[in-house]
């Protein structure tokens, strides 16, 4: 808002209704908004609707706003080879190759799925803020996913888009490497909007389109669909709060079906636009790691 404090808005088409100010207590944040209306029965969107927005709240135009990440979240946690591209992609990369099946094979097929720990509040950019590439790496990407949005219960509040950037030759090089190749400074970002859970009637038929920008030029372009998930999200909730503790906010990315092509890697001045069907665009130029504080 104009005091440059971080509030809610409703966004429908070009113009967003800012609801924090109708409700303070109830839509402090999107994880309040979703307690409280459990605690009085209701849907969040039917407590959103019964702020009567749409006449009560003051509105504003798309473009005039700077939308943040949609929630504060104090760790982002993501699933891996949870589509067959991401498996076909990770035995590329392997450096040495076993004979017979791959953990990457073994995982795919495996009842326990990869789950990580990606990225705390403070190594997340918002939209439009740059991520980053490590100075390390010669093959970096970044991987569009489905992120769930959830509770300290583990129930999906709403779902968004989320970039897991990646280092696909320290990966290759040692599975061990794992955390390098995940975690640096502004390697995720996810946003800039949540599309709430009990409006979606189906979550397996999100498309996801991911486009690369180099000098304004598209160069990368492609697209997945959440039908060709091997895993539902309940069951990667469920291994994600099994005997852990889990917060209110936290983000579950859902894995990678789009990988670009093998010999491509992000450049410094990239710009990465990460679209999912019905919840919205996230977009992030690359900037380098050493050079952002
Ligand atoms: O095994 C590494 C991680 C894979 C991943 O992040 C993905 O499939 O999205
Ligand atoms: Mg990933």
């Amino acid at each position: 808002d104009e005091q440059g404090t971080a509030v809610l808005g409703v966004l429908e088409g070009e113009e967003i209704y800012e609801i924090t100010s109708l409700h303070p207590e109830a839509c402090r944040d999107i994880v309040t908004l979703a307690q409280h209306a459990k605690n009085v029965g209701q849907t969040p969107s039917q407590l959103i609707s019964s702020l009567n927005y749409r006449q009560q709240a003051k509105v504003y135009r798309l473009q005039n706003v700077e939308l943040l990440t949609p929630v504060d979240a104090p760790e982002v946690w993501a699933c891996g080879v949870t589509y067959e591209r991401s498996r076909d992609a990770r035995n590329i990369e392997m450096k040495e190759k076993p004979e017979g099946l791959t953990f990457y094979d073994k995982v795919y097929e495996a009842e326990r799925p990869e789950i990580f720990f990606k990225s705390t509040s403070a190594r997340t950019v918002h939209p439009h803020q740059p991520v980053c590439i490590r100075s390390d790496s010669e093959w970096q990407v970044p991987e569009p996913e489905v992120g769930l949005v959830i509770n300290g219960s583990g129930e999906i509040i709403g779902y968004t888009a989320g970039n897991d950037m990646s280092s696909r030759d320290i990966e290759g090089e040692n599975p061990l490497y794992l955390p390098q190749a995940k975690v640096w400074r502004n390697s995720c970002s996810f946003g800039p909007t949540i599309r709430l859970a009990e409006t979606v009637d189906n979550p397996y038929n999100m498309d996801i389109v991911c486009r690369i920008y180099r000098e304004e030029k598209l160069i990368f372009e492609g697209s997945a669909n959440t039908s060709q998930l091997k895993r539902k999200f309940h069951d990667l909730i469920d291994y994600l709060c099994r005997d852990n503790k889990v917060f209110d906010g936290t983000v579950l990315l859902t894995g990678t079906c789009i990988v670009p092509p093998d010999e491509f890697t992000l450049q410094e001045g990239d710009l990465i636009e990460i679209e999912v069907s019905g919840v919205g665009t996230l977009s992030n130029p690359v900037a380098l790691a050493t050079r952002t504080g």
